[in-house]
């Protein structure tokens, strides 16, 4: 993988002495981001006053390992006056992205942070490897939408999102989209956890159902109907968020998309 290079030269587009606010996203990728975040601070090439948001118990812990500040999302006010953003840049990694750069993500369970903090960012870079890249959703992820839900009625939820397109609530999908539900009924499995018995707990004390549904023609409407369902947290489809992607291809080129 050459997430090493992609960092390397996505750092000096987006992370540099102009950025005050950062949003540290999660996962194997974004380890890499912490790494040159501390290079650039070594080389003195941050805002003097840099506060990094973390996405997640594992980001907040890159920031204090990287020696930078974690600020909380509502300590921050907005960036500019009548702006709902309060992040400059956000970092971070995908499961998968559209040629729309529309994502998954939530593979390694952080989505509902991730979530909120790119929705309070100007800008959402997503740094991934060539193997993510693909021109519809669940083309190349094949572990299903991370759902994340209440556990106090997930297999209610789970037989919900089993179920949860009847035809004539799918408004703005195109046939295509529809005929794909028809023939590839969601299939939402709990998450287990890998060192522990039982299901995988998130950073938020909830649970993580996958939901299986073949390709997705139109993540906003399948992201609408998912967030539905009572009981349902957060979704792992980012809509319409990301600004650009980065991918590191095998020959350790660089391939951006905007
Ligand atoms: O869980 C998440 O949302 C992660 O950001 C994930 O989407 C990317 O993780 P990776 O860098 O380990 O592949």
């Amino acid at each position: 993988m050459s997430s090493l290079n992609l960092v390397e030269q996505s750092k000096h587009k987006h992370v540099g002495p102009t950025v005050r606010v950062l949003g540290v996203g999660s996962g194997s990728t974004v380890v890499y981001a912490a790494e040159r975040l501390v290079e650039l601070k070594r080389l003195n090439k941050l805002h003097p006053e840099l506060l990094c948001v973390p996405t997640s118990f594992q980001s907040k812990q890159l920031i204090i390992d990287a020696g930078l500040r974690a600020s909380d999302l509502d300590d921050l006010p907005e960036l500019d006056p009548g702006s709902f953003a309060s992040i400059d840049v956000t970092i971070d990694g995908a499961d998968e992205v559209d040629a729309e750069l529309n994502a998954i993500k939530g593979g390694g369970g952080a989505h509902l942070r991730e979530k909120l903090v790119a929705a309070a960012s100007k800008k959402l870079v997503l740094i991934a490897d060539y193997r993510k890249d693909s021109e519809v959703l669940g083309e190349k992820w094949d572990k299903g939408v991370p759902v994340e839900v209440s556990p106090l009625a997930w297999s209610t939820i789970k037989r919900q999102l089993e179920r949860f397109v009847p035809k004539s609530r799918v408004q703005g999908m195109t046939a295509e989209a529809v005929a794909a539900f028809e023939y590839n009924h969601p299939i939402a499995v709990l998450r287990q956890a890998v060192r522990k018995a039982g299901p995988v707990v998130t950073d938020n004390g909830n649970f993580i159902l996958d939901v299986s549904m073949g390709k997705i023609y139109d993540p906003l409407a399948v992201e609408q109907l998912l967030k539905m369902v009572p009981g349902v947290i957060e979704v792992g489809i980012f809509s319409n968020m990301a600004t650009e992607a980065w991918f590191g291809n095998e020959d350790g080129s660089i391939t951006c998309r905007f």
